[in-house]
């Protein structure tokens, strides 16, 4: 294994690189609302340069502790825009009771301004499985052949929180009838947000291109939902290719960060009825911009409520 070993001068922080494409590993950071401005600049870098970042060991994070953290990499954003956490407004609970999200997407990109991004907590985790996968969608962009590039450069796709979940997800093995999955599947739906996106955005931070897509694409604009499809799932492949992928094994006391600008993932649903839970945190984002400076377009829903645009 070649992981990179980037030591910063000063400080006890350590970025390990895992793969090639995506993924470090921090290391030497005990994290808090209490992080100096050095050591919250060099997680920021290591999150726009590996996309996603893992912290080990983190056990002392209760829910105040990783909002107080979350909160010096951005604004807060409600939990969800449309399901509620009565607990804390902030903290979206991802519960193998209710929810497994075992599709590859990018959070919440049903709405023009979606998360910049997000920050998971272990919890409660199954004895085995449960593993998540991220992708990064920057280097998906950067391979395709010119041919392709000039394909998505003008592409755009219609996001929506309506969208049809059983071709996505196999319902049978989540739990068979469960009510409270269903439950919470009307919820997620209470309110329809129907948003245009392009399908490259430029990334605000880094100047990036990366592709937008994910499971709540419903249909790209101009073509029949049969050529959406397929083209859909060409481009899907490009992003889920193995080598553009980083698997993390979760244990007590982890915490992952993902620039939801960059990436999509998907929750590996292998424990059966194990129960599994964490917490996820999102920060404001800001509306995608298209190669040609055009921005997204909501067509249903305003989803000012749930977060500022950043
Ligand atoms: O369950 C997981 O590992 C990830 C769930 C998810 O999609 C999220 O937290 O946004
Ligand atoms: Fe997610």
């Amino acid at each position: 294994m070649t992981a990179q070993l980037e030591r910063n001068a000063g400080t006890e922080v350590r970025v390990v690189k895992l793969g090639a494409n995506i993924g470090a590993r921090v290391d030497g950071v005990r994290l808090s609302g209490d992080l100096d401005a050095e050591t919250v600049a060099r997680i920021r870098s290591a999150l726009l340069t590996h996309k996603v970042i893992f912290f080990r060991d983190q056990q002392h994070l209760d829910d105040a502790g990783q909002l107080a953290f979350a909160q010096l990499l951005g604004d807060l954003t409600l939990a969800h825009p449309t399901v509620r956490n009565k607990d804390n407004a902030n903290i979206l609970p991802i519960d193998s009771d209710y929810s497994k999200a075992n599709s590859w997407h990018t959070d919440v990109t049903f709405v023009d301004r979606v998360p910049a991004i997000s920050v998971l907590r272990a919890v409660q985790l199954p004895e085995y499985g449960g593993t998540t996968t991220w992708a990064s969608t920057v280097s998906a962009y950067e391979k395709l052949p010119a041919s392709l590039k000039a394909l998505v450069d003008s592409l755009w796709a219609v996001h929506t929180n309506a969208y049809d979940y059983a071709a996505n997800v196999d319902e049978a093995r989540i739990g068979g009838v469960d009510v409270k999955f269903q439950q919470y599947r009307e919820e997620f739906v209470s309110d329809v947000y129907e948003t245009e996106h392009p399908v490259v955005r430029v990334h605000p931070e880094t100047g990036e291109r990366a592709l937008l897509l994910g499971h709540f694409v419903k249909r790209l604009v101009g073509l029949t939902s049969t050529e959406s499809q397929a083209v859909f799932q060409l481009l899907q492949n490009r992003v889920t290719q193995l080598e553009n992928t980083v698997r993390w094994s979760w244990q007590d006391g982890d915490l992952a960060i993902w620039d939801n600008r960059a990436t999509q993932h998907y929750a590996v649903a292998d424990y059966d009825d194990l129960p599994r839970r964490l917490h996820r945190v999102t920060l404001a984002g800001d509306v995608p911009v298209s190669i040609d400076g055009v921005r997204s377009t909501t067509r249903t829903g305003d989803a000012s409520h749930y977060s500022t645009v950043s």
